[in-house]
């Protein structure tokens, strides 16, 4: 291939010798790309290309899916399980059997000692659904601990509880096609051109073919915000009472949809009452949420007037101690206006990791599969008839989530901990205190793709898993799209896939129940269709397969057997499909296009939600609010993206944007090195002049060990338990420049 003009040098991009194109999805974010990996002859990979035919990503990647294959072999990979000696002082490689023995008989210890629950499992948002769904089993049905979360307590927990408040159950209702139709787009701290670029890159398709408003709530001047028509950089932690405020103001004006709101919800008057208040009133609700008042019933009457307007959000609203409010509050906003179900009418949380969605629908951990909930009596019957299990296995509630589970680890309530694929010690906010908890578990085992990871220094036995194409199986997206990996390698050296884990484990906890375990995971896969199944569910999967997923290059639930059926008897079968005729087996892009909800009553709620100010704020001695988030290159704690060059390449350094003013002030220049003091600890960073954010904020991105989370507080929103990553307060403190430069090159080891 040949690129350059005519008369120049032309730029040669030599051509890969591809003999066969394999199908996977993007095991990063939860946009949900669909990737094919080119191999050789030899059946080695050379490249890697979006795929053309996908309806998420049409033939784009962003930079970590680009270089995704790059992955496989990179420094740092477990090649076999590894145990700690007695005094806990050597690694020494094991054998699988002795690994695992290990691992069920400490379980089985620390159970009998101290009681089923003293024993924690946390996994987390990476696995393959099947993967979740065996892992469920073994947990719920076999070890039987409730104390059994995921790392999405850090990341979706809000979305979820939000959604079950207003809609009764969890399920985000909209999808990316909803660009094309909306009229009106209202980003909440949600920064889509770094986090979710090819989500991003809809967006603006859908822009250029049709303008619309996009209004950005950020408190920082983001990638996001400097493209949108408006622009509303919050007061951290106060997208509650804005939205009460656009609410007074839709109410004053009469411009509700009346009609919607009779007929699908309940709980009006309550929230009315609330937000014709004189708090939230914009002339003083803007003191509170530093958003002008004009500004305020400006963009309430853009909102309410269009024809069709819909609103997204991310960890800007999520990790708040109002994150579960701030999601009820988007769709208090959304059901008033009678935007829920419609083209263009939508409250679309965008999900984080790849297979977040995943864990919510299938992994068992704050419930049972296929969004059924330990409190309901019904639900835990099912399950427990599926699995051939005693219903009295099963507790009646569910148990801690993630970071009530560290805590209770540093008050001696839970000895033995099992991580799967996460990595506290750099994602948990207040990182000292972490660390503290680590060391005291008398038993952890940490089962991760790279044995440097750094929760592993406190692992008594450490399991190598399996990454990505190395196993086979589905991931859901944030748009509800299941879609599937192909095996397209064997895993490395002696690493296994982590459904081959927990199957193994589960032999060891046989004495307690036996139960039935699929040998592949599409067997999972049949047997999560099965319990998909039931009078009214929307998480109904029963009309996909692996071939049908792959031919549609993702399915969106819900897709039942007999819809599924009717779509072959029309196009034909999957395998035999042309391109256009595949399009015929998406699934459903929307959900209570009906109007109806998953509540007792089928009406969604609306809910009034005071607002009280609780966060750690700024003050004398901390005069900064210290904000976290990401990068594009990096993805989380860097265990894979800190070893590919090209992403590590563009972001190498922990660094930190700061107003240019406010560094004038203190004497600081672009460039250097400071300390970040915060009431919990320090961290050593270099100094971006920007205006990015304010003159009363610090922005750190959270991918570098031994950084921001050791500054970070982390007060909990009280009903999804999710941390406030992101409105802490914290001092800059000059430093010595050339002890600030060793510390951090040693810290750039890899
Ligand atoms: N490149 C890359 N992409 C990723 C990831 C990654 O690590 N790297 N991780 C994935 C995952 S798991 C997730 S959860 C998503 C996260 O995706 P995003 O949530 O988009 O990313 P963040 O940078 O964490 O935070 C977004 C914004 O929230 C803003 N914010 C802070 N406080 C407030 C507030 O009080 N109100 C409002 N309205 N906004 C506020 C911040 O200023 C920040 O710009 O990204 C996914 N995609
Ligand atoms: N300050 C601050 N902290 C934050 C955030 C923030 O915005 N600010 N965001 C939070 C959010 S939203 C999130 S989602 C968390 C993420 O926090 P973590 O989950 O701790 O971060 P990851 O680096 O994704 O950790 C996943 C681990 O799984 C491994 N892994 C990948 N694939 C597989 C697999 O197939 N099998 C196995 N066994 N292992 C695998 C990876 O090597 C990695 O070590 O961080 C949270 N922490
Ligand atoms: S946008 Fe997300 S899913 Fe798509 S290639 Fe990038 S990281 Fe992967
Ligand atoms: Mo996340």
């Amino acid at each position: 291939m040949i690129f350059g003009r005519r008369g120049r040098k032309p730029i040669r991009i030599p051509v890969k010798a591809v003999e066969q194109w394999k199908y996977t999805t993007c095991n990063y974010c939860s946009t949900g790309c669909a990737i094919e990996i080119g191999l050789d002859a030899q059946g080695r990979i050379v490249t890697s290309r979006g795929h053309a035919g996908a309806d998420v990503n049409r033939g784009k990647l962003c930079i970590k899916g680009l270089l995704e294959h790059e992955l496989f072999d990179s420094p740092g990979r477990g090649k076999v399980p590894l145990m700690r000696n007695k005094a806990h002082e050597t690694f020494a490689p094991a054998s699988w059997d002795a690994a695992l023995d290990r691992s069920a008989a400490e379980i089985k210890r620390i159970q009998a000692q101290y009681g089923r629950d003293a024993f924690a499992v946390v996994s987390t948002g990476q696995l393959l659904t099947e993967e979740f769904y065996t892992l469920g089993k073994l947990v719920r049905g076999q070890i039987g601990t409730n104390n059994y979360d995921g790392n999405t307590t850090l990341c979706m927990a809000s979305a979820v509880s939000g959604y079950k408040r207003s809609f009764g159950s969890d399920g985000p209702p909209g999808c990316y096609e909803d660009f094309e139709h909306t009229h009106c787009l209202m980003a909440f701290g949600s920064n889509l051109p770094e986090q979710h670029p090819i989500i991003y890159w809809r967006l603006k398709e859908a822009l250029e073919k049709r303008k619309f408003p996009v209004i950005v709530v950020d408190p920082r001047v983001t990638m996001l915000a400097q493209f949108a028509d408006i622009h509303l950089p919050i007061t951290p932690g106060t997208d509650v009472v804005l939205l009460n405020a656009m609410l007074h103001v839709i109410f004053k004006d009469g411009l509700e949809d009346r009609a919607y709101i009779e007929q699908h919800t309940q709980g009006i008057e309550a929230l009315r009452a609330l937000v014709m208040s004189s708090d939230y009133d914009p002339v003083h609700a803007q003191h509170v949420c530093g958003i002008d008042e004009d500004r305020i019933r400006q963009v309430a009457r853009l909102y309410a007037n269009a024809p069709a307007a819909m609103s997204i959000w991310t960890m800007g609203i999520n990790q708040s101690t109002h994150g579960s409010d701030g999601v009820v509050g988007i769709n208090n906003l959304n059901l008033v206006t009678g935007n829920i179900g419609k083209p263009g009418g939508t409250s679309l949380s965008i999900t984080g990791q790849c297979n977040a969605m995943g864990t919510r629908e299938w992994s068992s951990c704050s419930g049972l599969p296929g969004y059924r909930a330990l409190e309901k009596e019904k639900d835990r019957k099912t399950v427990a008839e599926f699995w051939g299990v005693d219903e009295s296995f099963f507790p009646k509630k569910r148990g801690m989530t993630q970071t009530d589970i560290f805590p209770a680890i540093e008050d001696g309530r839970i000895k033995g901990l099992w991580l799967v694929a996460t990595n506290p010690m750099t994602s948990m906010p207040n990182q000292p205190r972490i660390r503290k908890a680590m060391e005291q578990l008398e038993f952890l085992v940490v089962q991760d793709v790279y044995e440097d990871v750094e929760s592993n220094e406190y692992a008594h036995v450490y399991l190598p898993a399996a990454v990505w194409a190395e196993k086979e199986g589905c991931h859901t997206n944030t748009e509800r799209r299941v879609n599937l990996t192909r095996n397209v390698l064997k895993p490395y050296a002696d690493s296994k896939p982590d459904f081959w884990i927990f199957k193994e484990m589960a032999k060891r906890f046989e004495d307690r129940h036996k139960i039935h375990f699929a040998d592949r995971p599409e067997g999972a896969f049949e047997e999560m269709k099965l319990l998909s199944v039931g009078a009214g569910r929307t998480l109904d999967i029963s009309g996909m397969s692996y071939d049908r997923i792959e031919a549609a290059r993702g399915i969106q639930w819900p897709y039942s057997a007999e819809r599924a059926a009717a779509d072959e008897a029309r196009v034909g079968p999957a395998g035999a499909l042309e391109m256009k005729q595949r399009q015929d087996f998406k699934g459903n892009p929307r959900l209570y296009t009906d109007g109806v909800f998953q509540t007792d009553t089928g009406r969604a709620n609306l809910i009034a939600l005071p607002f009280i100010d609780n966060n750690e704020r700024p003050d004398a001695e901390y005069p900064f609010w210290l904000n976290s988030g990401r990068v594009v290159e990096h993805f989380h704690t860097r265990t894979r993206t800190g070893k590919i060059g090209n992403c590590n390449k563009f972001s190498p350094t922990p660094y930190m944007e700061m107003n240019p003013d406010a560094a004038d002030e203190l004497g600081v220049a672009h460039g250097a090195y400071v300390r970040v003091v915060s009431r919990r600890g320090d961290a050593v960073v270099m100094v971006q002049c920007t205006h990015r954010v304010p003159r009363d904020m610090l922005f750190i991105p959270f991918h570098f060990h031994d950084c921001v989370n050791r500054l970070t507080l982390g007060l909990l929103d009280p009903y999804s338990r999710q941390p406030a990553f992101k409105q802490n307060a914290a001092r800059v403190e000059k430093i010595d420049q050339r002890e600030a430069a060793r510390l951090n090159l040693e810290r750039r080891a890899f």
